[in-house]
């Protein structure tokens, strides 16, 4: 399967959705009177693309149908073109440490998927022949330490973890020693989930950054924060809170697989002005993608 096909297989529940309502929606009346741009505006909604995104679009249509009437005005087109250009800053992929292991740190609420994506990123860089580690800095849970080195094993990528209950940021010293040593290209640490409201989980985190900033200047070099899609607009408080306690460099947002609302990625970086860096389509090592905004909107709005 092409990447562009995985993209829009992923994406099937929201553009279904949304593909279906605006059909029907043009068909029935393709004179766009008030009513029926009001429809769009509900069916845009619907998909949590966020208020900001769909005024822009219901303008858009509004504006063409106005100059040019309902002949050859194609609502699919100016859709998939607002969201493309309101996407375009977005910068994808992960940033690379003038030298020595690049540190990328995993950070969200309990369950989103930072420890599949750690692992999908690990798999990721190795698919372009860079060297990756993975760090059990998750050590809250026994399980948590056996679930990222099953993903190990099945990766081939080394594994560096403490002891159940040990202090999360000694494993991830040990972890940057390792990936120094080992001369490792880049070092996921997938740490535990927290919520954004505890101060003192808040600050452990901070504390687990602090420490290898200062074994290996400029480390974390990335603190990309895993967003749950089908929670919807709640991430959007996490993302704001997370922000605040540990400078994030990027979202990832997982399980648009499994929900009628990926537009909840363009409503988040229109409020948040963080870059989407990738998105998880699926459980298995290979579904991730570094974002791209012309296959999101097409893959979003798609006749
Ligand atoms: N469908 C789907 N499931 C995902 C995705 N990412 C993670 N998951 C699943 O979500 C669950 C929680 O993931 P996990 O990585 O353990 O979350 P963590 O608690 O943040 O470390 C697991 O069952 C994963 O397989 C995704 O992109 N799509
Ligand atoms: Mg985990």
């Amino acid at each position: 399967m092409g990447l562009f096909q995985k993209f829009k297989a992923g994406l099937q529940k929201t553009h279904s959705q949304l593909a279906h309502e605006i059909k029907r929606i043009v068909t029935r009346s393709p004179r766009l009177d008030a009513a029926t741009l009001e429809e769009l505006e509900a069916a845009l909604i619907a998909a949590d693309l966020g208020l900001a995104m769909t005024a822009q679009i219901v303008g858009a249509v509004r504006t063409a149908y106005e100059s040019q009437g309902s002949a050859g005005l194609d609502v699919f087109a100016v859709a998939r073109a607002e969201v493309e250009k309101s996407l375009s800053a977005n910068k994808a992929g992960l940033v690379r440490a003038p030298r020595g292991p690049t540190v990328v740190s995993i950070v969200g609420v309990n369950g989103t998927g930072k420890t599949t994506t750690s692992a999908k990123l690990a798999h990721l860089v190795q698919s372009h022949k860079k060297t990756a580690l993975l760090a059990a800095c998750d050590t809250f849970r026994a399980a948590a330490i056996e679930q990222i080195k099953i993903w190990g094993q099945k990766l081939e990528v080394e594994v560096i973890a403490g002891a159940y209950g040990a202090d999360a940021a000694s494993v991830a010293h040990d972890a940057v020693a390792a990936a120094q040593s080992r001369q490792a290209d880049y070092l996921f640490l997938d740490t535990a989930g927290r919520l954004h409201t505890k101060h003192n989980l808040m600050q452990e985190l901070q504390k687990l950054h602090r420490v290898i900033g200062k074994q290996l200047p400029g480390a974390p070099h990335e603190v990309l924060l895993v967003l749950d899609a089908t929670t919807g607009m709640n991430a959007l408080n996490q993302a704001r809170e997370f922000n605040k306690a540990v400078p994030l460099t990027g979202l990832v947002v997982t399980k648009l697989d499994g929900t009628s609302k990926g537009g909840m990625v363009v409503a988040i970086q229109q409020e948040l002005g963080l870059p989407v860096k990738f998105i998880g389509l699926g459980e298995q090592a290979d579904d991730l993608q570094p974002f791209d905004a012309k296959q999101f909107a097409q893959a979003l709005f798609e006749e």
